[in-house]
Protein backbone atom coordinates (compact mmCIF):
# COMPACT_ATOMS: atom_id res chain seq x y z
CA UNK A 1 0.00 0.00 0.00
CA UNK A 2 2.65 2.34 0.65
CA UNK A 3 5.03 0.84 -1.66
CA UNK A 4 7.04 3.81 -3.83
CA UNK A 5 7.55 3.02 -7.60
CA UNK A 6 11.13 3.65 -8.44
CA UNK A 7 11.30 7.06 -9.37
CA UNK A 8 9.34 7.91 -6.25
CA UNK A 9 12.04 5.93 -3.83
CA UNK A 10 14.80 8.06 -5.47
CA UNK A 11 13.25 11.58 -5.41
CA UNK A 12 12.88 10.25 -1.28
CA UNK A 13 16.11 9.32 -1.15
CA UNK A 14 17.17 12.77 -2.50
CA UNK A 15 14.59 14.56 -0.32
CA UNK A 16 16.18 12.60 2.56
CA UNK A 17 19.68 13.86 1.91
CA UNK A 18 18.80 17.02 1.78
CA UNK A 19 18.25 18.37 -1.58
CA UNK A 20 16.27 21.39 -2.25
CA UNK A 21 15.42 20.63 -5.91
CA UNK A 22 13.89 17.30 -4.39
CA UNK A 23 11.77 19.46 -1.79
CA UNK A 24 10.42 21.28 -4.60
CA UNK A 25 9.72 18.43 -6.46
CA UNK A 26 7.95 16.47 -3.80
CA UNK A 27 5.88 19.53 -3.22
CA UNK A 28 4.31 19.51 -6.69
CA UNK A 29 3.81 15.89 -6.45
CA UNK A 30 1.67 16.45 -3.60
CA UNK A 31 0.08 19.87 -4.36
CA UNK A 32 -0.94 18.23 -7.78
CA UNK A 33 -1.84 15.07 -5.71
CA UNK A 34 -0.20 12.54 -8.51
CA UNK A 35 -0.05 8.81 -8.38
CA UNK A 36 1.85 7.70 -5.27
CA UNK A 37 1.64 11.13 -3.36
CA UNK A 38 0.34 9.55 -0.23
CA UNK A 39 2.85 6.44 -0.06
CA UNK A 40 5.55 9.36 -0.48
CA UNK A 41 3.55 11.46 2.28
CA UNK A 42 3.48 8.33 4.29
CA UNK A 43 7.25 7.66 4.16
CA UNK A 44 8.35 11.48 4.96
CA UNK A 45 5.61 11.66 7.91
CA UNK A 46 6.86 7.88 9.62
CA UNK A 47 10.23 9.62 10.98
CA UNK A 48 8.10 11.94 12.99
CA UNK A 49 7.54 15.65 12.46
CA UNK A 50 9.52 18.15 14.77
CA UNK A 51 9.18 21.86 13.64
CA UNK A 52 7.91 25.06 15.45
CA UNK A 53 4.61 25.91 13.52
CA UNK A 54 3.54 29.30 13.76
CA UNK A 55 0.40 30.76 11.57
CA UNK A 56 -0.02 34.72 10.91
CA UNK A 57 -3.45 35.48 9.41
CA UNK A 58 -5.05 38.77 9.25
CA UNK A 59 -6.93 41.51 7.18
CA UNK A 60 -5.25 42.14 3.62
CA UNK A 61 -2.63 44.07 3.42
CA UNK A 62 -2.25 44.12 7.42
CA UNK A 63 1.35 43.29 7.12
CA UNK A 64 1.62 39.69 7.56
CA UNK A 65 4.24 39.46 4.77
CA UNK A 66 6.17 42.04 6.12
CA UNK A 67 6.19 40.31 10.19
CA UNK A 68 6.63 36.88 8.13
CA UNK A 69 9.75 38.62 6.36
CA UNK A 70 11.17 40.13 9.72
CA UNK A 71 10.75 37.13 11.98
CA UNK A 72 12.14 35.19 9.31
CA UNK A 73 15.38 37.49 8.92
CA UNK A 74 15.71 36.99 12.86
CA UNK A 75 15.86 33.49 13.52
CA UNK A 76 18.20 33.37 10.16
CA UNK A 77 20.73 35.38 12.07
CA UNK A 78 20.72 32.77 14.58
CA UNK A 79 21.40 30.47 12.40
CA UNK A 80 18.03 28.82 12.09
CA UNK A 81 16.57 27.66 9.19
CA UNK A 82 13.15 29.19 7.94
CA UNK A 83 10.27 27.45 5.73
CA UNK A 84 7.53 30.28 4.64
CA UNK A 85 4.04 29.06 3.06
CA UNK A 86 2.12 32.28 2.11
CA UNK A 87 -1.36 31.45 0.78
CA UNK A 88 -2.66 33.45 -1.61
CA UNK A 89 -0.49 36.64 -0.50
CA UNK A 90 -1.87 39.33 -2.63
CA UNK A 91 1.48 41.20 -2.84
CA UNK A 92 3.78 38.84 -3.45
CA UNK A 93 7.00 37.64 -2.14
CA UNK A 94 8.63 38.40 -5.59
CA UNK A 95 7.65 41.85 -4.80
CA UNK A 96 11.16 43.12 -4.04
CA UNK A 97 11.35 45.15 -1.07
CA UNK A 98 8.84 44.27 1.76
CA UNK A 99 10.86 45.63 4.33
CA UNK A 100 12.04 48.83 2.85
CA UNK A 101 15.92 49.18 3.13
CA UNK A 102 16.59 47.15 6.02
CA UNK A 103 15.74 43.92 4.77
CA UNK A 104 14.92 42.82 1.33
CA UNK A 105 12.50 40.14 0.96
CA UNK A 106 14.41 39.01 -2.11
CA UNK A 107 17.57 38.49 0.02
CA UNK A 108 15.72 35.67 2.17
CA UNK A 109 14.26 34.41 -1.11
CA UNK A 110 18.00 33.57 -2.22
CA UNK A 111 19.11 32.77 0.96
CA UNK A 112 20.13 28.41 1.15
CA UNK A 113 18.64 28.40 4.75
CA UNK A 114 14.73 29.42 3.88
CA UNK A 115 12.69 27.93 1.58
CA UNK A 116 9.47 29.91 0.35
CA UNK A 117 6.49 28.72 -0.75
CA UNK A 118 3.47 30.67 -2.12
CA UNK A 119 -0.08 28.81 -2.78
CA UNK A 120 -3.40 29.46 -3.96
CA UNK A 121 -6.30 29.72 -1.99
CA UNK A 122 -9.00 27.02 -2.36
CA UNK A 123 -12.03 28.89 -3.53
CA UNK A 124 -12.18 32.63 -3.38
CA UNK A 125 -12.81 33.09 0.37
CA UNK A 126 -9.84 32.40 1.34
CA UNK A 127 -8.12 30.31 4.24
CA UNK A 128 -5.84 27.15 3.59
CA UNK A 129 -5.07 25.97 0.19
CA UNK A 130 -6.32 22.29 0.50
CA UNK A 131 -2.75 20.56 0.36
CA UNK A 132 -0.99 24.16 2.68
CA UNK A 133 -0.70 20.70 5.51
CA UNK A 134 1.34 18.27 3.52
CA UNK A 135 3.21 20.64 2.10
CA UNK A 136 4.02 22.25 5.60
CA UNK A 137 4.49 18.37 6.39
CA UNK A 138 7.39 18.02 4.09
CA UNK A 139 9.28 21.15 5.15
CA UNK A 140 9.25 19.69 8.05
CA UNK A 141 10.21 16.08 7.11
CA UNK A 142 13.18 18.52 5.56
CA UNK A 143 14.28 19.33 8.55
CA UNK A 144 13.40 23.25 8.25
CA UNK A 145 12.90 23.20 12.26
CA UNK A 146 10.54 26.83 11.75
CA UNK A 147 7.69 26.82 9.98
CA UNK A 148 5.71 30.10 8.96
CA UNK A 149 2.47 29.83 7.30
CA UNK A 150 0.30 33.16 6.33
CA UNK A 151 -2.98 33.04 5.48
CA UNK A 152 -5.52 35.74 4.84
CA UNK A 153 -8.12 36.05 7.52
CA UNK A 154 -11.61 36.30 6.18
CA UNK A 155 -14.77 35.03 7.57
CA UNK A 156 -14.73 31.93 9.13
CA UNK A 157 -12.27 30.30 6.99
CA UNK A 158 -9.35 31.43 9.34
CA UNK A 159 -10.15 28.97 11.44
CA UNK A 160 -8.31 26.30 9.31
CA UNK A 161 -4.90 27.99 10.25
CA UNK A 162 -5.57 26.41 13.80
CA UNK A 163 -4.84 22.95 12.12
CA UNK A 164 -1.79 24.43 10.40
CA UNK A 165 -0.21 25.65 13.20
CA UNK A 166 0.96 25.13 16.56
CA UNK A 167 0.47 28.78 17.65
CA UNK A 168 -1.89 31.24 15.85
CA UNK A 169 -0.89 35.18 15.37
CA UNK A 170 -3.69 37.21 14.69
CA UNK A 171 -2.36 40.68 12.91
CA UNK A 172 -4.21 44.10 13.22
CA UNK A 173 -3.98 47.42 11.81
CA UNK A 174 -5.05 50.71 13.15
CA UNK A 175 -7.22 51.20 10.09
CA UNK A 176 -8.52 47.97 9.70
CA UNK A 177 -10.34 49.98 12.61
CA UNK A 178 -12.79 48.03 14.59
CA UNK A 179 -10.97 45.19 16.80
CA UNK A 180 -14.54 44.42 17.63
CA UNK A 181 -15.45 43.71 14.48
CA UNK A 182 -12.24 41.23 14.23
CA UNK A 183 -13.24 39.51 17.31
CA UNK A 184 -16.92 38.86 15.49
CA UNK A 185 -15.31 37.28 13.05
CA UNK A 186 -13.98 34.63 14.45
CA UNK A 187 -10.34 36.06 14.86
CA UNK A 188 -10.79 36.47 18.61
CA UNK A 189 -11.29 32.26 19.05
CA UNK A 190 -7.77 31.44 17.25
CA UNK A 191 -5.37 33.97 18.61
CA UNK A 192 -2.67 33.15 20.87
CA UNK A 193 -1.12 36.14 20.62
CA UNK A 194 -2.31 39.48 18.88
CA UNK A 195 -0.18 42.13 17.23
CA UNK A 196 -1.33 45.63 16.20
CA UNK A 197 0.99 46.32 13.31
CA UNK A 198 1.70 49.33 11.67
CA UNK A 199 2.08 50.85 15.39
CA UNK A 200 3.02 53.98 13.88
CA UNK A 201 -0.48 54.84 12.34
CA UNK A 202 -2.96 56.81 14.34
CA UNK A 203 -5.01 54.86 16.14
CA UNK A 204 -2.88 51.65 17.25
CA UNK A 205 -3.35 52.51 20.78
CA UNK A 206 -7.35 52.73 20.83
CA UNK A 207 -7.14 49.63 18.95
CA UNK A 208 -5.06 48.02 21.70
CA UNK A 209 -7.10 48.98 24.33
CA UNK A 210 -10.16 47.88 22.51
CA UNK A 211 -8.37 44.22 22.07
CA UNK A 212 -7.19 44.26 25.35
CA UNK A 213 -10.69 44.70 26.53
CA UNK A 214 -12.13 42.18 24.60
CA UNK A 215 -9.94 39.31 25.87
CA UNK A 216 -10.35 40.32 29.84
CA UNK A 217 -14.49 40.42 28.79
CA UNK A 218 -14.19 36.61 27.44
CA UNK A 219 -12.29 36.01 30.41
CA UNK A 220 -9.19 35.16 28.77
CA UNK A 221 -5.84 36.36 29.87
CA UNK A 222 -7.27 38.01 32.91
CA UNK A 223 -9.38 35.21 34.63
CA UNK A 224 -13.10 35.90 35.15
CA UNK A 225 -15.54 34.64 33.01
CA UNK A 226 -14.79 31.01 31.69
CA UNK A 227 -14.50 30.80 28.19
CA UNK A 228 -16.55 28.59 25.72
CA UNK A 229 -15.06 28.67 22.59
CA UNK A 230 -11.24 29.52 23.38
CA UNK A 231 -9.12 28.81 20.37
CA UNK A 232 -8.97 25.70 21.88
CA UNK A 233 -12.70 25.47 22.07
CA UNK A 234 -12.60 25.64 18.10
CA UNK A 235 -14.19 22.25 17.21
CA UNK A 236 -11.70 21.86 14.47
CA UNK A 237 -13.66 18.85 12.81
CA UNK A 238 -16.79 21.05 12.30
CA UNK A 239 -13.77 23.13 10.33
CA UNK A 240 -12.62 20.47 8.14
CA UNK A 241 -15.21 17.81 7.87
CA UNK A 242 -18.94 19.66 8.19
CA UNK A 243 -20.85 15.54 8.45
CA UNK A 244 -21.93 16.24 12.27
CA UNK A 245 -24.06 13.13 12.50
CA UNK A 246 -23.14 10.49 14.93
CA UNK A 247 -19.39 12.45 15.69
CA UNK A 248 -18.61 13.98 19.00
CA UNK A 249 -17.51 17.41 18.82
CA UNK A 250 -14.10 17.09 20.09
CA UNK A 251 -13.48 20.58 21.58
CA UNK A 252 -9.71 21.86 22.89
CA UNK A 253 -9.53 22.86 26.49
CA UNK A 254 -9.76 26.66 26.56
CA UNK A 255 -5.96 27.46 27.35
CA UNK A 256 -4.99 27.60 30.90
CA UNK A 257 -2.12 29.36 32.73
CA UNK A 258 -1.68 31.60 29.02
CA UNK A 259 -2.21 35.35 29.18
CA UNK A 260 -2.96 36.18 25.97
CA UNK A 261 -0.39 39.17 24.73
CA UNK A 262 -1.36 41.97 22.33
CA UNK A 263 1.99 43.57 21.05
CA UNK A 264 2.76 46.39 19.07
CA UNK A 265 4.91 46.12 15.62
CA UNK A 266 6.10 48.38 12.78
CA UNK A 267 6.87 45.36 10.44
CA UNK A 268 9.03 47.06 7.98
CA UNK A 269 10.86 49.31 10.71
CA UNK A 270 11.71 45.45 12.72
CA UNK A 271 9.93 47.70 15.67
CA UNK A 272 8.52 45.40 18.11
CA UNK A 273 10.07 41.94 16.71
CA UNK A 274 11.91 41.05 19.82
CA UNK A 275 9.34 41.71 21.82
CA UNK A 276 6.92 38.84 19.44
CA UNK A 277 10.07 36.42 19.06
CA UNK A 278 9.62 36.31 22.65
CA UNK A 279 6.44 35.97 22.77
CA UNK A 280 6.43 33.00 20.68
CA UNK A 281 8.95 31.35 22.70
CA UNK A 282 6.77 32.11 25.73
CA UNK A 283 4.35 30.59 24.04
CA UNK A 284 6.02 27.55 22.61
CA UNK A 285 6.84 26.96 26.11
CA UNK A 286 3.74 27.54 27.53
CA UNK A 287 2.06 24.30 24.69
CA UNK A 288 4.86 22.06 26.05
CA UNK A 289 4.63 22.42 30.20
CA UNK A 290 1.25 22.40 29.65
CA UNK A 291 0.48 19.61 27.51
CA UNK A 292 -1.18 21.63 25.09
CA UNK A 293 0.96 20.99 22.37
CA UNK A 294 0.05 17.27 22.92
CA UNK A 295 -3.41 18.15 22.86
CA UNK A 296 -3.62 20.11 19.58
CA UNK A 297 -1.20 17.70 17.29
CA UNK A 298 -3.95 14.99 18.43
CA UNK A 299 -7.35 17.01 17.61
CA UNK A 300 -5.10 17.96 14.34
CA UNK A 301 -4.07 14.21 13.85
CA UNK A 302 -7.93 13.35 14.08
CA UNK A 303 -8.67 15.92 11.14
CA UNK A 304 -6.22 14.85 9.64
CA UNK A 305 -7.06 11.11 9.45
CA UNK A 306 -11.10 11.56 8.47
CA UNK A 307 -9.63 14.27 5.86
CA UNK A 308 -7.47 11.35 4.49
CA UNK A 309 -10.31 8.89 5.00
CA UNK A 310 -13.16 11.20 2.45
CA UNK A 311 -10.68 12.06 0.05
CA UNK A 312 -10.04 8.56 -0.13
CA UNK A 313 -13.83 7.11 -0.44
CA UNK A 314 -14.50 9.78 -2.67
CA UNK A 315 -11.54 8.48 -4.67
CA UNK A 316 -12.66 5.05 -4.26
CA UNK A 317 -16.84 5.77 -5.32
CA UNK A 318 -16.00 7.16 -8.71
CA UNK A 319 -13.57 4.47 -9.53
CA UNK A 320 -15.60 1.72 -8.88
CA UNK A 321 -17.23 0.72 -12.36
CA UNK A 322 -20.73 -0.49 -10.63
CA UNK A 323 -20.95 3.33 -8.79
CA UNK A 324 -19.98 5.24 -12.22
CA UNK A 325 -22.69 2.72 -14.12
CA UNK A 326 -25.30 4.13 -11.65
CA UNK A 327 -24.66 7.83 -11.77
CA UNK A 328 -24.80 7.60 -15.43
CA UNK A 329 -28.34 6.39 -15.40
CA UNK A 330 -29.19 7.93 -12.40
CA UNK A 331 -30.16 11.47 -14.32
CA UNK A 332 -32.25 9.45 -16.67
CA UNK A 333 -34.49 7.58 -13.72
CA UNK A 334 -34.62 10.56 -11.82
CA UNK A 335 -36.22 12.77 -13.97
CA UNK A 336 -38.11 9.93 -15.02
CA UNK A 337 -40.48 9.97 -12.21
CA UNK A 338 -38.99 6.60 -10.77
CA UNK A 339 -36.31 7.52 -8.26
CA UNK A 340 -34.92 10.60 -6.61
CA UNK A 341 -31.83 11.65 -6.02
CA UNK A 342 -31.62 10.33 -2.85
CA UNK A 343 -32.97 7.03 -3.48
CA UNK A 344 -29.97 6.61 -6.58
CA UNK A 345 -27.42 7.54 -4.61
CA UNK A 346 -28.57 4.92 -1.54
CA UNK A 347 -28.20 2.37 -4.02
CA UNK A 348 -24.67 3.61 -4.88
CA UNK A 349 -23.35 4.02 -1.48
CA UNK A 350 -25.04 0.36 -0.55
CA UNK A 351 -23.50 -1.04 -3.30
CA UNK A 352 -20.09 0.37 -2.45
CA UNK A 353 -20.50 -1.04 1.21
CA UNK A 354 -21.39 -3.86 0.14
CA UNK A 355 -18.54 -4.44 -2.18
CA UNK A 356 -16.54 -3.37 0.52
CA UNK A 357 -17.98 -5.90 3.27
CA UNK A 358 -17.93 -8.60 0.53
CA UNK A 359 -21.60 -8.77 0.44
CA UNK A 360 -22.16 -6.80 -3.08
CA UNK A 361 -23.79 -7.94 -6.27
N1 LIG B 1 3.23 52.15 7.93
C1 LIG B 1 3.43 50.84 7.98
N2 LIG B 1 3.34 50.11 6.84
C2 LIG B 1 3.54 48.79 6.93
C3 LIG B 1 3.87 48.15 8.16
N3 LIG B 1 4.00 46.83 7.92
C4 LIG B 1 3.77 46.65 6.61
N4 LIG B 1 3.50 47.83 6.01
C5 LIG B 1 3.17 48.04 4.60
O1 LIG B 1 1.85 47.56 4.37
C6 LIG B 1 1.75 47.00 3.06
C7 LIG B 1 1.20 45.58 3.14
O2 LIG B 1 2.16 44.78 3.78
P1 LIG B 1 2.22 43.21 3.58
O3 LIG B 1 3.29 42.70 4.47
O4 LIG B 1 2.28 42.85 2.15
O5 LIG B 1 0.79 42.81 4.15
P2 LIG B 1 0.04 41.41 4.07
O6 LIG B 1 -0.82 41.33 5.28
O7 LIG B 1 1.00 40.31 3.84
O8 LIG B 1 -0.84 41.62 2.79
P3 LIG B 1 -1.66 40.53 1.96
O9 LIG B 1 -0.82 39.27 1.92
O10 LIG B 1 -1.83 41.17 0.65
O11 LIG B 1 -2.95 40.33 2.69
C8 LIG B 1 3.13 47.08 2.45
O12 LIG B 1 3.19 48.20 1.64
C9 LIG B 1 4.04 47.22 3.66
O13 LIG B 1 5.23 47.92 3.36
C10 LIG B 1 3.97 48.97 9.34
O14 LIG B 1 4.24 48.48 10.44
N5 LIG B 1 3.74 50.29 9.18
MG1 LIG C 1 1.03 38.86 2.33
Amino acid sequence: MHDLTPSLQDLLDRFRTGQRVALARAISLVENERPGFQAFLHHVLVQGLRAERVGLTGPPGAGKSSLVAALSAGWRARGDEVGVVAVDPTSPFSGGALLGDRIRMNDLATDPGMFIRSMATRGSLGGLAATTREVLDLMDGFGFPRLLVETVGVGQTELEITGAADTVVVVLVPESGDGIQAMKAGLMEIADIFVINKADRPGADRLLKEVRAAIHLRGRGGGGLPSDAGHHGVDLSSVAAKDGPGKEPRRWEPPEGWQIPVLKTVAHAGEGLDELRDALAAHRTHLVESGELEARRRARTEVRIRDVVERELRRRAWADPQARATLDAGPGRVLDGRDTPYSVAGEIVDGLLGAATGEGA
